[in-house]
């Protein structure tokens, strides 16, 4: 039997310990309110999303929906530091950016990291050194993916438009379409800079999916760690060049992560406009969703966090 008082002291103590090298943040405490999400005050920028509030397209979960394990759970008993976030779109999730037209070829909604209110300070704090980029998803059985079609999940934008490293799902965009769902649509792929996958599993349904992908801002690389459920991170590539990517504050970006749909080519559309993929073909406008805890930047100098309270000595 464990005390409430002792347990509660043994999760502050924990909680201390694996804030040392948190860089970001983005576990939404208990406090945070869909109000809050409404004025992207906390730990996100919400303004990646269509017409309606923030809190129309996110949602925080408060206790009805328990977040990975991975970082919440003390001596085997549940103990949630944070709530988790349902992300979601529906067909009024067309994205229109400050300097250009509405995106109707996409529906996105995405959270960007921010602290104090700031996500531009923040990018030089989180994306130097060498860091890693922590996130847990789940699927929402109420609401799925529809995997003929591509999405892009997790990444970190420069003002390029390209991705650090990017997480996909479904089927990859092409054109002419190609045979739907494509055959690795289910699972995860983990792109580099370059687009090469690096690594891929299993979107299996029930599981909080862990990720960290540990980025060498200096040497340009990427190495992937994963687990299930409570289960702690593992090293599942080893260091891989990003060399693509732009070295110094042009390779660096906003962290997002969330749902951004990309439509099916219409075969109706001009050359120019097939390829035109933020503005331009087909989407069905269903609601669909994912299901995100677990987020958060750490500098890795002194170890790569693999579960709550441990971890593990830098990939490679
Ligand atoms: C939640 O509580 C923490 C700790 O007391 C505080 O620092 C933070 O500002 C609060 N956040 C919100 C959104 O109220
Ligand atoms: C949107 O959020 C604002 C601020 O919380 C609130 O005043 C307004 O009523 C909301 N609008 C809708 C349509 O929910
Ligand atoms: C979805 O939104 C698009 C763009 O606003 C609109 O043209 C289309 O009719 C809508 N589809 C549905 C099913 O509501
Ligand atoms: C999924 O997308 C495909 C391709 O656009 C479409 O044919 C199908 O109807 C969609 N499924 C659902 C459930 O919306
Ligand atoms: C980064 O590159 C430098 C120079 O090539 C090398 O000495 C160093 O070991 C590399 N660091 C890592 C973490 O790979
Ligand atoms: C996994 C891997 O090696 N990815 C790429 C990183 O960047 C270089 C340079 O562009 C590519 O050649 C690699 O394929």
């Amino acid at each position: 039997m464990i005390f409430p008082s002792l347990l509660l002291a043994l999760a502050t103590a924990g909680t201390r310990l694996a804030t040392a090298s948190i860089i970001y943040d983005g576990r939404a405490p208990f406090n945070l309110t869909n109000a809050d999400l409404d004025v992207s005050a906390g730990p996100y920028l919400t303004v990646v999303k269509g017409a309606l509030n923030a809190s129309h397209y996110s949602t925080l979960l408060g206790h009805s929906l328990p977040p990975t394990p991975l970082w919440n759970k003390l001596l085997r008993v549940p103990a949630p530091i944070e709530q988790a976030i349902s992300v979601t779109i529906d067909n009024s999730s067309v994205f229109v950016p400050g300097a250009g037209p509405p995106q109707f070829g996409f529906r996105r909604t995405e959270l960007i990291a921010q602290k104090n209110g700031d996500h531009a300070n923040l990018v030089p704090l989180m994306e130097s050194g060498v860091t890693a980029f922590h996130f847990s998803i789940k699927q929402d059985e109420k609401k799925p993916l529809n995997y003929s079609h591509e999405y892009q999940i997790v990444f970190i934008e420069p003002n390029d438009g390209s991705h650090v490293f990017g997480i996909q799902l479904g089927s990859p965009f092409t054109i002419p379409t190609g045979i739907l769902p494509a055959a690795n649509a289910h699972s995860f792929k983990v792109l580099d800079h370059a687009l090469n996958v690096i690594f891929q599993t299993s979107f299996s349904a029930c599981h909080w999916h862990n990720f960290a992908i540990q980025v060498d801002w200096d040497n340009r690389s990427l190495a992937v760690l994963y687990s299930k459920d409570d289960d702690h991170l593992a090293a599942v590539t080893a260091v891989v060049p990003n060399l693509s990517a732009a070295s110094g504050s042009a390779g660096q970006g906003d962290f997002h992560f969330g749902v951004l749909k990309l439509p099916l080519v219409n075969p109706v559309d001009s050359a120019a406009d097939q390829g035109d993929v933020a503005h331009h073909g087909l989407q069905e406008g269903t609601t669909e969703g994912l299901l995100y805890s677990g987020v958060f930047v750490e500098s890795v100098e002194s170890g790569i966090s693999v579960g709550a309270g441990a971890s593990i000595a830098k990939i490679g």
